[in-house]
């Protein structure tokens, strides 16, 4: 066995992939299989990324130690349930979640929902009860990939490269990478996807390609069918944008092949995300796609924590406040912790209005954009300077992080200070930090067989297209290659097609009923002609978006939205 140290990449990635030191230097592991020896741009920067080296206090820089002092001193001196505890995901390692475990027993209200799949995850359970993925060599056997509002080749590139030489067909209304390189691309009207899904199994039905066995196993399918069949065809074609033509390719495509599906976060970035998830999810059943007798599967972002038992205990006698709605301003004390909400939640002029009329402590590596409305900061120390070990969402393999280097006398880890915090307060139950990692490197986890599957049989969801005026957008906001979220090479361009009538370069106002913004325009043939485009950490782009939750699952529907563009 190689006596090399790993290092797990830390960041928010279907990937988590492992690297190893060689001789002083980091390199993808060749052991870990989804990494398979290489590393990506991201993780680079990653390493290069110009770490906090100091604590702050209104704008001055002071050591460590008085910063753990004012946050102990303001944590005495203000009634618990005014304080707010914010987590991000800049770092998605398991000892993240420890410092949770301390605001939680402290009394701080605490967050539900998320910025991310929450919707999408939620539909999967109500068909499926668990949001888990069939193991990745699943993924391998396939002949066909449809590749479902997911940006596979560039948010997941390690596991694209497992597949790379399949035959596509992608859903999606961005001319994407994997778009460009599949057999066929509907690019469907953005929120249209159900009806898609509704017509496919119509289809599906006609040319005998519903999966009879899986269908009567379950024994909920006719009442989908019916749903399925509630519409005329045509009226189908003319919403989704989608030609019948296309449908009819799709299925000589998938026919008599071995299929599978990975399905993104575009489709649910909706208020009826979690159903038009589970819409599709229930086509793909209907198809056979999770009978593994017939076909490979279906994979979204899995609960990565299925099947282990949590290390960190984090119960709240409190209500939580969901995610996108926190007014931050309702709090004497907010404390965030590895989260840039100033750019990654939505409505950024309400985040920040909150977060000027509260005292913010700020735990991060970098001096991000929310520091800016920081009253404290305290540097985390970076992922090579503490142990870890990163589950991953989209496939079965773990990655674990040893320490390579020694933590800087001015940063701290997670862990390090919950021990701190749980010390001052008198705390216990706060589990050893080598016991937790031992917990997580050996635990093994039984592939997940769901032995039960409601198909969806109602559905009411409200069409963008019926709101949306002719000088109106869809709004699209989606991942880009070469940044991670709103960190490293950020990309602050509004794209659009050329036909809107816009000039490349030009500055434009894009306008909501939730705030406007100023962009450049970037011209591109990618985008549908009805739709707008920015990309995740585009420091403008949330300030369209709406801070409401979408129907099931306290989480940001940052595209149920439309947009008008006007000149300064
Ligand atoms: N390089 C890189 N990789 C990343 C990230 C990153 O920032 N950069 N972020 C990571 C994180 S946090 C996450 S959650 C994952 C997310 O990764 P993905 O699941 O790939 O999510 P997105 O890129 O947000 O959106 C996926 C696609 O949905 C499309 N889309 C938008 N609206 C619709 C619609 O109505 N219907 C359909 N069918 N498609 C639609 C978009 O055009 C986009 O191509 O990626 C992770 N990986
Ligand atoms: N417009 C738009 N908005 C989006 C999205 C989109 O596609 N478009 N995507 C959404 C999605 S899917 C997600 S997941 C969220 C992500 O939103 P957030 O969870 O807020 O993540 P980031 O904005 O990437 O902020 C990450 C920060 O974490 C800190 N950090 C990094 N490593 C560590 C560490 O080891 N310890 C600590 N304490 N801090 C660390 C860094 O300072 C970094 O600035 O954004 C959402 N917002
Ligand atoms: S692909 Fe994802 S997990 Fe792998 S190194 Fe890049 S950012 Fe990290
Ligand atoms: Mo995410």
């Amino acid at each position: 066995m190689s006596s090399n140290k790993t290092v797990a990449c830390p960041l928010d990635c279907y990937d988590a992939c492992e690297a190893v030191v060689v001789n002083g230097k980091i390199r993808g592991s060749k052991q870990h299989f989804p990494t398979n020896g290489n590393l990506c741009a991201n993780f680079i920067s990653c390493t290069k990324e110009e770490y906090l080296n100091t604590a702050y206090f209104n704008n001055e820089k002071i050591s460590l130690d008085s910063a753990l002092d004012i946050l102990v001193s303001k944590l005495e001196n203000n009634k618990s349930n005014e304080s707010l505890f914010y987590k991000g995901s800049g770092n998605i390692g398991v000892m993240q979640k420890s410092l949770k475990s301390f605001f939680a027993k402290y009394g701080s209200i605490l967050t539900e929902g998320s910025l991310c799949d929450g919707g999408g995850s939620v539909g999967i359970e109500r068909n499926r009860k668990q949001t888990v993925n069939p193991p990745i060599e699943q993924l391998l056997k396939a002949d066909v990939i449809i590749v479902w509002g997911r940006n596979f080749s560039v948010t997941s590139s390690h596991m694209y490269e497992l597949v790379k030489d399949k035959t596509f067909i992608t859903i999606d209304p961005v001319k994407t990478h994997i778009a460009k390189n599949s057999d066929l691309h509907l690019a469907l009207n953005p929120k249209t996807d159900y009806e898609l899904a509704l017509l496919l199994t119509r289809f599906a039905h006609m040319q005998d390609m519903e999966d009879e066995e899986f269908c009567e196993k379950f024994n909920t399918s006719e009442d989908f069918f019916d749903l399925a069949k509630s519409r005329p065809v045509i009226s189908y074609e003319e919403a989704t944008g989608v030609s019948l033509e296309d449908i009819n390719r799709f299925f000589e495509i998938i026919e008599n092949k071995k299929v599978a599906m990975v399905l993104g976060l575009g489709v649910q970035k909706y208020y009826e995300g979690a159903n038009i998830t589970r819409c599709i999810d229930s086509f793909a059943a209907f198809l056979g796609l999770h009978n593994n007798k017939k076909h490979c599967g279906v994979w979204y972002l899995s609960n990565s924590h299925y099947g282990y038992e949590q290390q960190f205990i984090t119960k709240s006698e409190h209500k939580k406040e969901k995610v996108t709605e926190v007014d931050f301003s309702k709090y004497k004390l907010v404390f965030i912790q590895g989260g840039n909400p100033v750019v990654s939640a939505p409505n950024t002029k309400r985040v920040i209005d909150g977060l000027k009329n509260t005292f913010v402590v700020f735990m991060g590596t970098t001096y991000n954009d929310t520091c800016e409305y920081a009253d404290l900061i305290i540097p985390s120390c970076s992922f090579l300077q503490k142990q870890d070990v990163r589950l991953s969402y989209g496939h079965q393999y773990k990655a674990v992080s040893q320490k390579i280097q020694e933590v800087n006398e001015n940063s701290i880890s997670e862990y390090d200070l919950t021990k701190y915090l749980f010390d001052k307060f008198n705390f216990d139950g706060l589990k050893d930090e080598n016991e937790i990692i031992d917990y997580y490197k050996n635990k093994e986890v039984k592939p997940f067989e769901f032995d039960n599957f409601e198909f969806i049989d109602e559905l009411d969801i409200e069409h963008l297209y019926e709101q949306k005026l002719d000088n109106e957008f869809y709004f699209i906001t989606a991942k880009k290659k070469k940044s991670l979220n709103s960190s490293f090479k950020i990309d602050n361009s509004l794209y659009l097609n050329p036909k809107c009538g816009f000039d490349n370069g030009q500055e434009v106002i894009l306008k909501s009923k939730y705030g406007k913004a100023k962009f450049l325009v970037k011209l591109t043939d990618d985008v549908k002609d009805n739709c707008v485009l920015c990309y995740a950490g585009n420091k403008n782009a949330n300030y369209i978006t709406p801070y409401y939750s979408d129907e099931s699952s306290s989480s940001a529907m940052y595209q149920e939205v439309l947009v008008s563009i006007e000149l300064p």
